[in-house]
């Protein structure tokens, strides 16, 4: 579409006005980096507030942190040391919420605390590397308004669960409840409720914020990515690619006791320690149709996916079998328990399990469409696969895996950025960065050699060679002209995450320009190929990068991800391939730039 000239100026100066005088309201871009508006119930919205997160990279070797001469390093208080100093603020201020380790980096994530309360939305995270150096620190951290609220609420608990209901039209799910503060743009601090509230039937799962003291939801956080296709008439019919017998696809380097055991308990059927896939309700599961563990269900595409028994165990063995596949995948690149996987038995190494992934396949409440909703680490993630209805017959969004592995990333994305809340990618570029992960991961699980063409998605459920987004994904600029000043005229997650999957496309063929093709990275992190490397950036570059991450903070976040695991040897390609598409040294603000790092 194009905007009149007029339009864009308009926005250019509320930029201008809004980043010199820091003036409230935000208007423009600004707006996308911190704020969400949602509505809610028929006639009303909820506007979010997410500090502004500022984000610092520190290179290869890093720097020092307050406790740096110490003999012994202790994460936690080398973590909450430099953010005290960074910041200026004493140590209960800066709560320690939780760490890890990983091969190359020890990650801290930190609550700003108010009087002993913690504030949701004022978050840090620090990056140390192995010889201790701080590598990373982002930081959503508020000043503290002179009038604090008190900590005692006066409206109960259950008025406030009555209210989120009443509200946002679903029910308390029974989570417990917790009181946090919330820091809203006025530069106030509200003390909340925080009151889960849940309806499947709307793919509705949201943690509201209520005023202890006012009653008013004054904040939101939407644990569901919403995925949205854009609907095209279908002029043909295209059977599905035709499938294959796996033997043992499972990696038990990632799943130790393979995809029917827990370790204890061992199952015949669509569920297991990483994922349960159902029709209707969790005893809906398909059993294997031979001992031992045979799922072999021949799928008749002549029918409607819902009209043969054997079509939905289809659905539930192919969603089973992709959903297992990722978390094997990005087990091995960094997604692990304690980096807040989704997993029942955690095994003792970390993080909170009980939270294996559920799939709702051919979930009867919608057409047309998939979601995954991403609660805090010790929760299951929930995905829900619509059957497409613009084909003759219908055809199954849980048989085209590029969707399948969208949904499950947003999943892997949310648990990451900032630590496992399901909190950090809320605000809308935040979201539609997590739309791009989803389909550049989708896309990355398909390559098979070093062949990099266009790629699209969502062909197969509408039977449409240009599939759900707008331009297939392409080194040409012609082909796909997006740029990161496109985010100056969109205003949609998907459309953002078009901008940034774009991006990473390119970057993935200029690594694997750069280094070849690993055919086993999806088994092998140790590999070399340039599509290993994008794989270890991408998942590394999430634990990096602050809360509400920006394009700007995700490219950031990318660039140290490479100095802390390759020494900086990637640098100058990524820079190349970003700026390439105006995310330069000096883009902001939406404003292409497309200058690369002197030397680069
Ligand atoms: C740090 O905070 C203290 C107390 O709020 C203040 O007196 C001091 O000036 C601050 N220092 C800096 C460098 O901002
Ligand atoms: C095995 O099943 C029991 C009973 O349902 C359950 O309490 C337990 O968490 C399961 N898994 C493990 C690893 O013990
Ligand atoms: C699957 O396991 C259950 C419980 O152990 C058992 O009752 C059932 O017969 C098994 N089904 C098949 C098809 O093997
Ligand atoms: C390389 O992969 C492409 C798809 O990305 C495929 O069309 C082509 O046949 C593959 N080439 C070889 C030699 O396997
Ligand atoms: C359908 O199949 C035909 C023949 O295999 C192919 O040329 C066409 O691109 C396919 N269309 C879609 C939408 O997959
Ligand atoms: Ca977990
Ligand atoms: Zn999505």
């Amino acid at each position: 579409m194009q905007f009149p000239a007029t339009f864009v100026r308009s926005v250019y100066a509320a930029v201008i006005l809004a980043s010199t005088a820091s003036a409230l309201p935000f208007s423009g871009s600004l707006k996308h980096m911190t704020m969400q508006v949602r509505a809610v119930g028929a006639d009303k919205t909820v506007e979010s507030f997410h500090p502004e997160s500022s984000f610092e990279t520190f290179g290869v070797d890093g720097i020092d942190h307050p406790l740096s001469a110490r003999a012994e390093f202790s994460l936690e208080d080398a973590a909450v040391s430099f953010v005290q100093s960074k910041l200026n603020v004493t140590s209960d201020t800066a709560a320690y919420r939780t760490g890890y380790s990983n091969d190359v980096v020890q990650h801290a994530y930190i609550h700003q605390q108010i009087n002993g309360v913690l504030v949701a939305n004022a978050v840090a995270n620090v990056a140390f590397n192995k010889a201790n150096k701080v590598v990373s620190f982002g930081t959503s951290f508020v000043s503290v308004p002179s009038n604090v609220p008190s900590t005692t609420p006066s409206i109960s608990e259950a008025d406030a669960i009555s209210k989120a209901e009443g509200e946002l039209g679903g029910k308390y799910n029974g989570h417990p409840t917790k009181l946090e503060f919330v820091a809203k743009q006025d530069g106030s601090v509200a003390l909340t409720h925080v009151v889960q509230v849940r309806d499947d039937s709307q793919a509705m799962w949201y943690e509201a914020f209520v005023d202890a003291h006012t009653g008013d939801l004054v904040q939101l956080t939407d644990f569901v990515a919403h995925a949205s296709y854009r609907v095209l008439p279908i002029t043909k019919q295209n059977i599905t690619q035709g499938f294959e017998t796996l033997t043992n696809p499972q990696n038990t380097a990632s799943s130790p006791f393979g995809w029917h055991s827990d370790g204890v308990n061992n199952s015949n059927d669509t569920s297991g320690n990483n994922v349960i896939t159902y029709v209707g309700a969790p005893q809906f599961t398909t059993v294997q149709s031979s001992a031992t563990l045979n799922f072999n269900y021949m799928q008749d595409p002549t029918v409607n996916p819902d009209a043969l028994q054997v079509n939905i165990d289809a659905a539930r063995v192919n969603t089973f079998y992709i959903v297992n596949t990722v978390h094997d995948i990005s087990y091995q690149y960094g997604f692990t328990e304690a980096a807040f996987n989704f997993q029942n038995n955690n095994f003792g190494l970390g993080g909170a399990g009980n939270d294996r992934v559920e799939v709702s396949v051919q979930d009867a409440s919608g057409k047309d469409n998939a979601f995954f909703s991403t609660p805090p680490d010790g929760q299951s993630g929930f995905m829900k696969m619509y059957i497409f209805d613009r084909t003759v017959p219908e055809r199954d969004g849980s048989l085209e895996n590029d969707i399948v592995v969208h949904e499950n990333t947003h999943g892997i994305t949310n648990r990451m950025t900032g630590g496992g809340t399901g909190r950090c990618l809320q605000t809308l570029e935040a979201s539609g960065l997590g739309e791009g992960w989803s389909d550049a991961l989708a896309e990355w699980t398909e390559w098979t050699n070093a062949t990099v063409t266009d790629w699209v998605t969502g062909v197969y459920v509408l039977n449409n060679p240009a599939g759900i987004r707008t331009y297939p994904y392409s080194t040409n600029a012609q082909t796909n002209p997006l740029r990161y000043s496109s985010l100056l005229v969109l205003v949609e997650a998907h459309d953002i995450g078009e901008v940034w999957a774009n991006m990473l496309h390119n970057v993935y063929a200029q690594l694997v320009a750069a280094h070849g093709f690993s055919a086993t990275a999806k088994t092998d992190a140790t590999t070399t190929g340039g599509n290993t490397v994008f794989l270890h950036l991408f998942i590394d570059a999430l634990a990096l990068q602050p809360c509400n991450p920006t394009f700007v903070d995700a490219r950031d976040a990318w660039i140290q991800a490479d100095a802390n695991r390759y020494n900086g040897a990637n640098r100058c390609t990524l820079w190349r391939a970003f700026a390439s598409r105006g995310l330069g040294v000096n883009a902001a603000l939406h404003i292409d730039d497309t200058t690369v790092p002197v030397g680069c």
